[in-house]
């Protein structure tokens, strides 16, 4: 597995070695791509209410080495998960095993206009898996990236992001938003991206010098496919339902402001109107914090990601005791600026703004902190925002990129 100083280090050698595994698995030379995991600086369940959402894409990357077929077989080798599985896409469907995100991801645009050659396929990831960096839109992207190259489709990068989301929610069963698969597509290094999820319109925002993004993984794993998230996104659209009574036109929560909200607030179920509350002042805070990256009030940026945090907990319920024990640390250090959980919730990881001179002693004292409180040695991660998927090593060109074991 690759470390984050390996990822930083982008040796050409691992990438070469990656390159030579495939060689001797499938007796061909590869091309290689890779699409890289998230993490979300403001904007949490905001996606699938059409609302805005800001993520960075991180240094961890999924990688896949990948020769064309003559038939319409993928054989997906996997080195996680160690096991090879092997599909026909014309009978192919969900089955409930790690390889849907892989065959979802070929089928999708197989099935939308772009037909597929077969194709074998190599897959390393190190991106951590359930701690909330998605792993799985690391997957897909870089999946689909990889056959849709090999049998020649241009590539149209918010309709990979599109056909990757469908691929989850199809074959996954994961009702989850656009942000995951948008960001592995569109990641740009040293920057945010605030994404207007009706639109898909996008502006890449740079990240200011002297901070860093930290991410504290709780080691508590997570599970979103078919559980409490899916209820989070009826919840939402069973609000939008009865708002729509008295703001007819309505179509998501992103239509509706928080004055709204509290106008129409005894039509809705305690629970309900604590959902769209969150919801709704999330997107507020998502506008804000835009402006506060962009003229360099960090100060301002933090206190909306606090501002998040307590959202998520205390309206969405997302959160644990885990990740606010996490957040609680962070938030004694010197030098941080915010500090909330990121992703779907429910385990996973925080995401800290910390001063640069200050994210040696914040390593140190929250990693103490945290196995003092629970008796577990948490992963703390410093990452600069990453590139998004693309291709590494053509076959002909060798052109180097990073990966290895
Ligand atoms: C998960 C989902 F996949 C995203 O679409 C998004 O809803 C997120 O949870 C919460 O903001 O990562």
């Amino acid at each position: 597995m690759f470390t984050i100083e390996d990822v930083h280090s982008s040796s050409a050698a691992s990438l070469a070695d990656f390159e030579k595994r495939f060689r001797s698995r499938f007796g061909t030379a590869p091309r290689i791509f890779r699409a890289p995991g998230r993490v979300n600086l403001i904007g949490e369940h905001t996606d699938y209410n059409d609302g805005f959402v800001m993520p960075a894409a991180v240094q961890f990357s999924c990688w896949v080495a990948a020769s064309p077929r003559d038939d319409r077989k993928l054989v997906v080798d996997s080195e996680n998960m160690q096991q090879t599985v092997t599909v026909d896409m014309d009978n192919a469907r969900p089955s409930g095993q790690w390889s849907d995100y892989v065959v979802g991801a070929a089928l999708i645009p197989d099935r939308n206009g772009k037909r597929l050659n077969g194709a074998n396929l190599l897959i390393q990831s190190d991106v951590p898996i359930g701690a909330g960096l998605s792993s799985s839109a690391a997957i897909e992207v870089s999946v689909a990236l990889a056959v849709l190259s090999l049998s020649g489709h241009s590539i149209d990068r918010k309709q990979l992001a599109l056909w990757c989301q469908r691929a989850e929610n199809e074959f996954a069963g994961m009702r989850c938003g656009i942000m995951d698969q948008f960001i592995a597509s569109h990641g740009r290094s040293n920057h945010a991206l605030k994404l207007d999820c009706r639109s898909l319109d996008y502006e890449l925002l740079p990240m200011q010098a002297g901070v860093e993004i930290v991410i504290c993984n709780t080691m508590v794993k997570h599970k979103l496919a078919g559980g409490e998230y899916n209820i989070r996104r009826a919840q939402c659209e069973d609000g939008v339902r009865k708002l729509a009574s008295v703001l007819p036109g309505i179509t998501a929560l992103r239509d509706v402001s928080s004055e709204q909200l509290e106008r129409y607030r005894e039509l809705l179920d305690a629970v309900t109107y604590r959902r769209c509350r969150h919801v709704v002042t999330e997107d507020e805070r998502v506008q804000h914090a835009a402006s506060a990256l962009k003229s360099g009030d960090l100060a301002l940026f933090g206190r909306l990601m606090n501002e998040s945090h307590e959202s998520l907990r205390q309206d969405f319920e997302v959160s644990c005791t885990e990740l606010d024990k996490m957040v609680e640390l962070a938030r004694a250090q010197k030098g941080v600026l915010g500090a909330r959980m990121t992703g779907g919730g429910f385990g996973g990881c925080t995401v800290n703004l910390v001063q640069n001179e200050d994210v040696r002693a914040f390593r140190e004292n929250v990693a103490k902190g945290y196995r003092e409180a629970t008796g577990t040695i948490p992963e703390i991660y410093v990452c600069k925002a990453s590139q998004g998927a693309e291709e590494v090593m053509r076959e002909s060109t060798k052109e180097a990129g990073s990966p290895s074991q």
